[in-house]
């Protein structure tokens, strides 16, 4: 284990325990209200600025530092400039300003055609509009309908000379299950609210019901709240994960990236330079509604009790309760929950986007695995009442050890071509899912031999046509390829403008998770389900078991015994896996028990004889004594494990048994 690092972030920072947690933390370069509303009014002051601002109706739409991600090998440091966007409603444009922070100074201002998704501040004036109606207002005074966020938030209207305007989305729904919801547009720039009448926008056409818990009216979203970054190590005593977290609402990307981690090290050595989720997109079928694509920048309240650690940040003593196991919308906190939860730290957070509810997890286990979560809700609606699928696309920055020299490999059982179970991705490349062949992925650092595998979720589906594709492997542009939005071209994923031929091999790469989610209300109902993978350091617990003992000369035998006699076989094959996304965990039990570990090299070291002087294919390797041995091992790791470990091995635990008194050819055949 590494001793350096741990607990001091790379720029120096010294994290400190904070007191009723378990944690360590800083709070990276807080850049102040006060700097933030200064910056603010010396930009749009400035000269330059004003020239393309003055007298015209704007509104300042977004504030955040312009990031480099180009050097790698520095840490964070300060954004120097900074890019304040407004949205000038007298000339219908984007203006964007960057600038050196605080001060304003050097402004470089730019006129760009882009239609922003709204901020609450352009809602709450579209809202004020409609309430100003005489169609709907009094129906909004006297509360017989309620606004809600519809989706999608913003329509594209062409005037007669061909301009287009930005028209926002204002929903209403009556009180009263079965009646119509009805969608009105909203123009800023000419102050005008128009019906859509009883067949809604084309993107959602109206129909009668709701299927989901009614909307919360009073949950204050945040969009663009303080900058909230936190440096995170866990836990307080000897940590072990170490990663700068960013709030949703100051998270990067063209459409922001939900709770985004940087800089994530695991006991002193990095894993991944940055990891968030900039694509997320719905499709309907038969495109019912939609097909949209969403963003990840909104913060929705849910419940989450605790101390705030930094703004943005709160860490709570007991798991927080959100739409998933509430069914209710709101809650009392905006922003990052951090909490322990099965032996692991989690974070979560909850992100609307119009009427739909995001459910993020960043689970760090103690032995090294990241699990990556996303879960799916809405609110007070019509459109999700029809068949739809949920496309998430998580960018996992790997940098295994160092930024070079990284290298990603596919697994495939039975494998694609006879012989070889893994093979490498030497140039950029699209793949799929392939459950029928275990299919999974592993990226390594091809000088320090670290590797973590890539493990798809059950949930995690094959992309359709729509979805494009499961896994990416590309090479690392930077700031440039954070997210598709310098090639978009719609509400589609557009990653595949990424794969153009680049090597991959001993490169820094970046990989892309495609998951994709057919929610069908009507036959799940409202229950949450997640999608999203693992993220497993590829320690091979025979191999570290071995090591050191006489056993080692013997790897050869065990590897045969696991993909010819186990493998083939159902059962063997659900061992492996079982074992390998669990053997961070079991390497460490047998590492931190002498009399466990020496039962397993005796138990292995047989195994092995028994392989290595065998004449048949299959000998009979489950003989009685073998077999209560095995039965032994597997109790005392159950017993020792967390709770995920004694789930996992209590699958194998239970079929066992069945093997007494067959043949390992009966055996494992009468698992089939
Ligand atoms: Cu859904």
């Amino acid at each position: 284990m590494s001793k350096q690092a741990v607990g001091v972030s790379p720029t120096g920072t010294r994290l400190s325990a904070v007191r009723g947690s378990n944690l360590r933390a800083a709070v990276p370069f807080q850049a102040s209200e006060r700097d933030r509303a200064s910056f603010v009014r010396a930009v749009r002051r400035h000269r330059k600025v004003d020239e393309f601002l003055r007298g015209a109706r704007h509104r300042l739409i977004s504030l955040r530092p312009v990031e480099s991600l180009e050097d790698k090998d520095s840490g964070p440091v300060p954004p120097k400039r900074w890019e304040a966007r407004f949205f000038d409603y007298t000339n219908n444009r984007v203006v964007k300003v960057q600038a050196r922070f605080p001060a304003g100074a050097g402004p470089v201002a730019s006129v760009s055609r882009e239609f922003p998704v709204p901020t609450e501040d352009e809602w709450a004036e579209a809202l004020e509009l409609v309430r100003s109606d005489r169609r709907f207002g009094r129906s909004l005074e006297r509360g017989s309908v309620a606004p809600f966020h519809p989706m999608p938030p913003l329509a594209l209207a062409q005037d007669s000379g061909g301009e287009v305007e930005r028209v926002l989305h204002v929903g209403l729904r009556a009180r009263g299950r079965g009646t119509k919801a009805q969608i009105v547009a909203v123009n800023l720039i000419r102050q005008e609210v128009t019906s859509y009448g009883d067949v809604g926008p084309v993107q959602a056409p109206l129909t009668e019901g709701d299927c989901q818990a009614p909307s919360e009216a009073s949950c204050d979203v945040q969009t663009s709240g303080p900058p909230g970054q936190c440096w995170i190590s866990w836990p307080t005593s000897s940590p072990l994960w170490t990663f700068l977290a960013i709030r949703p609402s100051a998270s990067s990307g063209q459409n922001a990236s939900g709770v985004e981690l940087r800089y994530v090290d695991y006991q002193g050595k990095r894993v991944l330079y940055q990891a968030h989720i900039p694509i997320l997109n719905v499709k309907y079928d038969q495109d019912a509604c939609g097909p949209y694509r969403d963003w990840m920048s909104q913060e929705m309240c849910f419940d989450a009790s605790g101390r705030d650690i930094a703004p943005g940040f709160r860490w709570c003593d007991s798991p927080p309760q959100t739409i998933c196991d509430t069914n209710r919308d709101g809650g009392n906190y905006n922003g990052v929950a951090i909490y322990e939860d099965a032996g692991e730290l989690v974070l979560t957070s909850v992100m609307a986007a119009g009427w739909y509810r995001y459910i993020q997890e960043w689970r760090f286990n103690p032995f090294g695995i990241i699990h990556a979560r996303l879960k799916f809700a809405a609110t007070g609606t019509y459109c999700i009442c029809n068949p739809h699928t949920h496309h998430a696309y998580w960018r996992f920055d790997f940098d295994i050890t160092t930024p070079g020299y990284n290298l990603v490999e596919e697994f495939n059982d039975p494998p694609i071509f006879p012989g070889t179970n893994w093979h490498k991705k030497v140039y950029e490349i699209k793949r799929y899912r392939d459950y029928s062949r275990n299919r999974k992925w592993r990226v390594s650092n091809t000088v320090t031999g670290d590797s973590y595998h890539l493990v798809p979720g059950p949930n995690d589906g094959v992309a359709d046509s729509f979805g494009q594709g499961d896994l990416w492997v590309l090479r690392y542009h930077g700031a440039a390829e954070i997210d598709d939005s310098s090639v978009w071209a719609g509400d589609q994923a557009n990653l595949d403008a990424f794969v153009n031929g680049e090597l991959v091999e001993n490169q820094d790469l970046v990989v892309w998770y495609g998951a994709h989610f057919y929610h069908d209300i009507t036959h799940s109902g409202a229950e949450c389900h997640e999608v999203g993978p693992d993220i497993v350091p590829a320690a091979c617990v025979v191999q570290e078991t071995a090591q050191g003992t006489d056993m080692e000369a013997q790897l050869d035998d065990l590897r045969a015994f696991r993909d010819q006699d186990l493998r083939p076989s159902a059962f063997g094959s659900r061992l492996i896996e079982l074992l390998e996304a669990n053997d961070p965990e079991l390497v460490s039990l047998l590492r931190s028990d002498q009399r466990l570990r020496s039962r397993a090299v005796n138990l292995l070291r047989d195994v092995a004889s028994v392989v290595g002087t065998r004449t048949e294919r299959l000998p009979a390797v489950f003989e009685e004594e073998l077999i209560r041995r095995a039965e032994e091992l597997l109790e005392a790791l159950h017993e020792r494990g967390s709770p995920r470990l004694r789930e996992a091995l209590s699958e194998p635990r239970g079929a066992l048994p069945r093997f007494r008194g067959l043949s390992a050819r009966e055996g494992l055949r009468s698992q089939d």
